[in-house]
């Protein structure tokens, strides 16, 4: 059986909503978004960082989101959610599905740690612009390969699943400008997916 150590309002969603989408069994260890759960001796163990997400799979256990989206791709589906590896597409879907990670995730820890976790003392305006706009310049590209795509690489893959819950995490922290309707378009879409809506409310 999966175990998924989660964190709500986290990068642990995606993993949620892989799990979903591939239909898999698993087990869900719900802690806070708190030092108290995520810094606890226990999570140390799990994480060495005391992040998540952490995913167990008998022996294995991995800590990168999206390593844990390739693992459990590769080990627990039928080549679903990805390319094949000769076909046009891969070099596509890898490029978007380590754009996440790579560009937009920065920038959104960055105002996340300046609009919600730091106390308004710690704050800095500057930081926190300067995060915005690389956020915003970053998401400018895939605004623009989205136009005439429904997804990332035209039908829904694992490149959404990572990319787009950036995106979408994006918009909640407003960095989804009026410039970007395709990505808003885009976000809304991934927002009706029922597995998608099942791993918002874990
Ligand atoms: N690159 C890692 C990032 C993991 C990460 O930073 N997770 C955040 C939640 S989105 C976390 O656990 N933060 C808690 C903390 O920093 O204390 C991944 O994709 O798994």
């Amino acid at each position: 059986m999966l175990t998924l150590h989660f964190a709500p309002n986290s990068r642990a969603g995606r993993i949620v909503w892989l799990l979903e989408e591939l239909g898999l069994q698993y087990r869900l260890n719900r802690m806070d978004f708190s030092p108290k759960d995520l810094k606890s001796p226990e999570h140390r163990a799990r994480h060495p960082l005391g992040r998540v997400p952490v995913l167990d799979d008998g022996d294995v256990r991995l800590w990168e989101s999206g390593a844990i989206v390739e693992y459990v791709i590769a080990r627990h589906s039928d080549g679903t959610l990805r390319p094949p590896v000769d076909s046009p597409l891969f070099p596509t879907y890898l490029q978007w599905l380590h754009y996440c990670e790579g560009m937009v995730m920065p920038p959104v820890n960055t105002i996340v740690v300046q609009t919600l976790l730091l106390p308004p003392e710690r704050r800095n305006a500057e930081v926190l612009g300067q995060a915005q706009r690389l956020l915003t310049r970053s998401l400018a590209p895939v605004n623009d390969h989205l136009q005439g795509r429904d997804y990332l690489i035209g039908n829904f893959s694992a490149a959404d699943l990572m990319l787009g819950h950036a995106c979408y995490m994006s918009q909640r922290l407003g960095c989804v400008t009026d410039e970007m309707p395709h990505l808003r378009q885009y976000i809304e879409r991934i927002a009706t997916r029922p597995a998608f809506q099942t791993a918002m409310s874990a």
